[in-house]
């Protein structure tokens, strides 16, 4: 195994990430800001190397930074994380140039998931269902208009670089669509210096479901399950859950499959999202890959009981996924994940500062993962997750009055938190009888 790695992030997900290792018997070194000295990733970690000022530019973007620190520590491997440079394809190979492991899929993986026109080829190709829509990139307005008229309104039109809600425009009709195909490709220019689009039948009320996949060097593709993702704002999710309540075993089992092929297709290596919508009419199709270790991997990791981190690090030593054959993956019980958010519950504005007194839940069937404690000042540079509460129970019904448990005892003074958000959000009847789609806060948020 690893002697040494490096883990080039920094909040709940480096602490994480040292947890994983430190069962692996791996020593860890953190990177971390001038912001961040008092961060907890950085007191759990052997070793830590300040790599740069507050913004995350100067510092946890800051490639020769993070490289420099990996080697005077003379770290095997770096693990990204999420965010920051996780799914940059350019890092993970300068991370191999110096002789080192990217603990993640191979920079060619992720540049073609990267590229969500691309990925969106590659996955028609595999027989992986996807809405109608472009072939490749749109070469022009007219063809634009032309596509349009073929797969009917309404249509999307996505940047071939974006991806997670970023640089899409909606054409409800033939008279959007010059105005949304000249917005967004100003848009994407200026966000992504790529001003390459791809269009995409619109769906009105789908729901967001994601499979887990992990595959490792012998070749061994597995998938986990899924995930609901449907409940976010603005593209931030708020609540997950697995299993989800849309799916019955026979959708599952054809999801799943379909997961399989698009990580095959995407010749894929360690831990992997497939993003799928799901349509009312249980038709669903692909919508994106993420190449990376996501925000809410432990609720896979609560109804599997398979540590996914573990299973990275392994992975990316070279050595099979522990998973054996025999033992099949059986996901039990129910889990949901709450995001506690350091952000005004009703406004959604950020609110960093002090945490003055800190109570987190426990007790049966509750997981926090959190870099947080009392005393702890939230800095104003970063995104404002400050824990995740996870909630298992063996049902639904059981979950979600353990998850009112939970939360009604958490406790953060000194800053704003969606605490009191979420436990609105487990009043709401539509919410406890599982009936959600893409757009659920949106109506939530005018009905309150
Ligand atoms: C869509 C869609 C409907 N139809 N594509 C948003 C995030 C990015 N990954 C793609 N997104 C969407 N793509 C088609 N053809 C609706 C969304 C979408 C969405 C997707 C997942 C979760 C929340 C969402 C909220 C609004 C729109």
């Amino acid at each position: 195994m690893f002697s040494k790695v490096l883990i080039a992030n920094r909040g709940e997900i480096a602490v994480r990430i040292i947890a994983a290792c430190r069962e692996l018997g791996i020593s860890t070194v953190a990177v971390h800001s001038d912001a961040d000295r008092d961060c907890l990733h950085v007191r759990l970690a052997d070793q830590s190397v300040c790599i740069g000022g507050p913004y995350p530019a100067d510092s946890y973007l800051n490639v020769s930074g993070v490289i420099a620190a990996a080697e005077i520590t003379g770290s095997d491997a770096i693990h990204p994380g999420y965010g920051f440079l996780a799914e940059n394809a350019h890092f993970a190979e300068i991370v191999r140039d110096c002789g080192m492991v990217f603990i993640g899929p191979s920079p060619k993986a992720i540049r073609l998931m990267g590229n969500k026109s691309q990925a969106r080829t590659t996955m028609v190709e595999a027989e992986v269902p996807v809405l109608p829509g472009s072939d490749g990139p749109l070469k022009s307005k007219n063809e634009a208009l032309n596509l349009a008229k073929a797969i009917g309104y309404p249509v999307i039109l996505k940047a071939s670089s974006g991806g997670g809600g970023r640089g899409m425009r909606l054409a409800l009709a033939e008279d959007q669509l010059a105005n949304a195909f000249d917005t967004a490709r100003n848009e994407a220019e200026n966000a992504f210096g790529d001003s390459s689009l791809y269009m995409e039948k619109y769906l009105v009320n789908p729901r967001h479901i994601e499979f887990q996949v992990l595959a490792d060097s012998s070749g061994r593709v597995v998938q986990l399950g899924e995930r609901e993702c449907s409940i976010q704002r603005r593209h931030q999710k708020l609540i997950e859950e697995s299993p989800s309540p849309a799916l019955n075993s026979d959708l599952r089992a054809e999801m799943g499959r379909a997961a399989l092929l698009a990580t095959r297709a995407a010749k894929y290596l360690n831990a992997g999202t497939i993003e799928f919508l799901l349509n009312g009419d249980g038709s669903f199709t692909f919508m994106e890959m993420n190449t990376r270790i996501q925000v809410e991997h432990p609720v896979t990791e609560m109804v599997t009981g398979i540590d996914l981190v573990k299973e990275q690090l392994r992975i990316g030593f070279g050595e099979p996924m522990s998973l054996s054959k025999r033992r099949q993956i059986r996901p039990q019980g129910h889990v949901f994940e709450f995001r506690v958010n350091a952000e005004d519950p009703e406004t959604f504005a950020p609110s960093p500062g002090l945490i003055e007194g800190l109570v987190l839940p426990g007790g049966p069937g509750v997981r926090v993962d959190t870099h947080i404690y009392a005393g702890y000042r939230v800095p104003p540079f970063y995104d404002s997750l400050l824990a995740k509460v996870l909630v298992y129970g063996r049902d639904r019904e059981e979950a979600l009055i353990r998850s009112r448990r939970a939360l009604e005892s958490m406790r953060v003074d000194g800053i704003k938190t969606s605490i009191p958000l979420h436990l609105r959000i487990l009043d709401d009847p539509d919410f406890t009888a599982g009936r959600i789609d893409t757009h659920f806060m949106e109506r939530f948020l005018v009905g309150a």
